[in-house]
């Protein structure tokens, strides 16, 4: 199933391999959030909570990173822990995974990265917290995030609350309509904004159960549509922060990242950090929950596949 060429660079854990000989579901994780994303020790804590999500619920965690050069596709426990450790991790999407390879390096994977391993493997379903998208400002900076681009070439189901709600919203879901990737909200009419259960946006398509976004999956690959699917779904209620409060939040952020210079890569993990400090760790709590609500979705339209 995998690219012939690629395989000699691939290491799959042999629980996934296991599975995905069998045909049974997998979904994967990306390893960005880990790296990245939140501070150690919450951030290996929350990689192994979701990986026991996604096992409860019947499906097989793979959570994909580069190590030492090496593309992994599912990590054991020791891996996953080590990488939560690692401090110079790069943080890898299109541009870069096969530098990290070529060069022995290691790196987090992010949602375009880790849709590009996920493929390869012939995993169709990803959980995640929140993509990127386009950033405000993105008509000066042009600061929009590979990862709108990978949804509309890569054939895999990004479960996620939405965009992050760092960014341009409203914008993010312009660009992904222009290329051509659904974004269907789980259940729900309005587009979530990841801390938040609501933004200002409608959700462009609704379905309401797992077996419904596994079989427009299948349909837009039998009409040989190229391309991914965004799920958004939203936190659960008892852990989102209402969008009026997160507003503030994200705007001291913004003017922190302005007045520190921050550009390209950094602008992401500079902006998370800035909230869940100016949050008390509240934001991080809440960023936990929407990844761990996602991975139980992705479980469950994984089976449905
Ligand atoms: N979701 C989270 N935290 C994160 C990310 C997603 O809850 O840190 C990562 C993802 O890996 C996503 C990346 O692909 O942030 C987007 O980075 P950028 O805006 O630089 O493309
Ligand atoms: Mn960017």
């Amino acid at each position: 199933m995998m690219l012939e060429s690629a395989r000699p660079f691939v290491d799959i854990h042999p629980p996934v391999a296991e599975a995905l000989a069998a045909k049974r579901p997998v979904v994967a994780l990306e390893s960005t959030i880990i790296t990245h994303g939140m501070p150690y020790p919450d951030n290996g804590a929350m990689a192994a909570d979701v990986e026991k999500i996604i096992t409860e619920e019947g499906a097989v965690p793979a959570t994909i990173a580069v190590v030492n050069g090496r593309i992994k596709i599912g990590l054991s426990d020791g891996e996953r822990e080590s990488l939560a450790m690692t401090v110079d991790a790069m943080k890898l999407s299109r541009a870069d995974l096969a530098f990290a390879v070529a060069e022995g390096r290691t790196g987090g994977t992010t949602v375009a990265a880790t849709m590009i391993c996920a493929a390869l493997a012939g995993i169709k379903v990803f959980a995640t917290g929140g993509i990127g998208g386009v950033h405000k400002g993105a008509e000066k900076s042009f600061d929009i995030s590979a990862d709108l681009d990978e949804l509309a070439r890569t054939p895999v189901i990004v479960v996620s609350a939405g965009a992050k709600a760092i960014l341009d919203i409203e914008k993010t879901l312009e660009v992904l309509e222009t290329r051509g990737v659904p974004v269907i909200g789980n259940g729900c009419e309005v587009m979530p904004a990841f801390w938040s259960r609501q933004s200002p946006f409608r959700a462009p398509l609704m379905l309401d159960s797992p077996e419904k976004i596994a079989e427009l999956f299948n349909v837009r690959r039998a009409l040989g549509l190229e391309g991914g699917m965004l799920v958004a779904n939203p936190v659960p209620e008892d852990h989102e922060i209402p969008a009026a409060e997160m507003a503030g939040y994200i705007e001291a952020a913004q003017k922190a990242a302005e007045a520190q210079k921050i550009v390209g890569k950094a602008v992401t993990p500079f902006l998370l950090g800035k909230i869940l400090e100016l949050t008390g760790g509240r934001s991080l709590k809440t960023n936990i929950a929407l990844v761990e609500n996602n991975a139980r979705v992705a479980a469950r339209v994984a089976k449905a596949l």
